[in-house]
């Protein structure tokens, strides 16, 4: 018996094939389902269509209940860095978030105001250093992600409100990055126990604007300036926010070299970024590999004794330097 399937139905079936996620071809099959021709004629083919929403539906069962909560908090990293802004609740993070990225985070004078990451660039001449706004920390409620969240981050910016009491804010935090198993400090890495992260951090005391805030400010420092580097800001009247981004680069613990060819100029708008420390077989090996395998010698502008000094391939590198790598 012929089946006489309808347009409609084979509408909804060119639907079905294009979908690409589960969710999308169980909505076309719905309407399969609903709007096939109910006769003898079609009775295997809706027996077909039936069994293949049984195995969708059951798809969509299996799929990882972890996902959207940790997923929201899995910000993919962009440009040279990584850098969270991190405080409670209307400290002022959203406001600093605005100032310093391409990128717009809503602010508002009430607490809870962010819900989840938001990425932005933050240009600092000529690089692009990724800024995070995040939702307000508490110390009972912590949201899974967060905890991955600050360990794939490579620097933390606290933001403390200096209309509040910014030490108890320091507490609060330090609290919830114990349990989260993580050290913040200035510095290179301490030592840790199997298990511990630690991210560099600076601290912001935001709102200095406000009347008072240079009395807390100075509690503040009194507190933690041996193990901190600490920054007075107003985010909403970008003071010292130009500081700020110079601080960031330095606590990144890296360096811009530029690469020219024999004869040629640098392109100075396209910097080498290598931690510091690195020799010019960092800079061959950013290239490629096999330029590595080949690299006989360089020459150096810059940090050199004179320009165009040749040197060995572990020769250590300075901020600033031209290179011109010879194989
Ligand atoms: N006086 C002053 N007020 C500020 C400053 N920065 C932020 N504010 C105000 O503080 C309030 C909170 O600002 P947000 O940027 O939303 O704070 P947040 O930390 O992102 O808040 P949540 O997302 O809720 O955690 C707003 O009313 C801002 O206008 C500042 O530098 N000075
Ligand atoms: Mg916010």
């Amino acid at each position: 018996m012929p089946a006489n399937l309808t347009p409609d139905y084979l509408e909804a079936e060119a639907k079905f094939k294009q979908a690409k996620t589960t969710e999308e071809k169980i909505k076309a099959l719905e309407i399969m389902m609903a709007v096939i021709p109910k006769h003898k004629g079609t009775e295997k083919i809706r027996a077909q269509l039936k069994s293949r929403m049984a195995k969708l539906k059951e798809e969509v069962q299996r799929k990882p209940t972890i996902g959207k909560a940790e997923q929201a908090f899995y910000i993919k990293k962009e440009g040279t860095a990584q850098i969270l802004l991190l405080g409670l609740p209307n400290t002022g993070k959203s406001t600093l978030f605005s100032k310093m990225t391409n990128a717009f985070s809503e602010v508002a004078d009430y607490p809870f105001t962010t819900q989840k990451p938001i990425p932005g660039m933050m240009k600092f001449e000529n690089l692009q250093i990724q800024l995070v706004d995040t939702p307000p920390i508490q110390l009972d409620h912590l949201e899974p992600g967060f905890s991955n969240l600050l360990r794939n981050a490579d620097a933390l910016l606290l933001v403390l409100d200096l209309k509040e009491d910014p030490i108890f804010q320091m507490e609060v935090l330090l609290e919830v990055f114990k349990e989260m198993r993580i050290r913040v400090g200035r510095g290179a890495a301490p030592s840790l126990e199997i298990g511990w992260a630690y991210l560099k951090t600076i601290l912001l005391g935001n709102k200095c604007d406000f009347k008072n805030a240079m009395e807390t400010y100075a509690a503040l420092e009194a507190q933690y300036k041996e193990s901190f580097l600490i920054l007075p800001i107003s985010a909403k009247e970008g003071m010292n926010v130009e500081e700020l981004k110079r601080e960031v680069y330095q606590i990144l613990g890296i360096i811009r070299v530029y690469t020219k060819a024999p004869g040629g100029d640098p392109d100075l708008s396209e910097p080498v970024v290598l931690k510091r420390g690195s020799t010019v077989e960092n800079v061959a090996l950013s290239i490629h590999k096999d330029f590595l395998k080949k690299l006989r010698y360089a020459r150096i502008w810059g940090s050199g004794k004179f320009d165009g000094q040749m040197v060995k391939r572990d020769y250590p590198l300075s901020e600033g330097d031209v290179i011109e790598l010879h194989i």
